[in-house]
């Protein structure tokens, strides 16, 4: 089943917005069936771990505690192709870049309160989505 899943977050300005609803309505009118979903709120550690590839970064610690400072709803979905399917459909980081009718062309409210997060590859979608879900959390039929 490689390459069927990948792993997604709303974050924390897209859900204080109230644009959870509106964001999930989108991803599965794009043909994306959820198989795990949890709302939750990281700590800045947590934070930290999930965005350890960027720890040199210069944003990143502005990046930890954005994503810790509020709730976030971690999903993860399943379609074909569905690691780039899901990149297009969030759009650019930047959501002045971002295409017309993306997520983050619609919702995203700056580079770094952009409102939602898609995995980047199969093998991160693999291992963010056990940063947050057990094998039994995700949905299998
Ligand atoms: P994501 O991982 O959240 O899906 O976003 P991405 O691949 O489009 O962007 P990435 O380069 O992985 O950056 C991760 C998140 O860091 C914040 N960011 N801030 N201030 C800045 O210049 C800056 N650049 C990136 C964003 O929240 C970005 O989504
Ligand atoms: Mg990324």
């Amino acid at each position: 089943m490689a390459g069927k899943r990948t792993f997604s977050m709303i974050k924390p300005d897209a859900v204080a917005a109230g644009n959870s609803g509106a964001i999930l309505k989108m991803i599965e009118e794009a043909g994306f069936r959820i198989v795990a979903m949890k709302m939750t709120r990281l700590t800045l550690a947590q934070a930290g771990a999930f965005y350890a590839v960027h720890k040199e970064r210069p944003f990143y610690q502005d990046l930890c505690n954005y994503m810790s400072s509020g709730p976030i709803i971690a999903l993860v979905l399943e379609k074909e192709n569905a690691v780039e399917d899901f990149r297009k459909l969030i759009g650019a980081t930047d959501p002045a870049k971002a295409e017309e009718g993306t997520i983050r062309k619609l919702f995203a409210k700056s580079i770094e309160a952009n409102a939602i997060h898609g995995s980047d590859s199969d093998e991160n979608a693999t291992i963010e989505s056990a940063f947050f879900f057990s094998k039994l959390e995700e949905v299998n039929a």
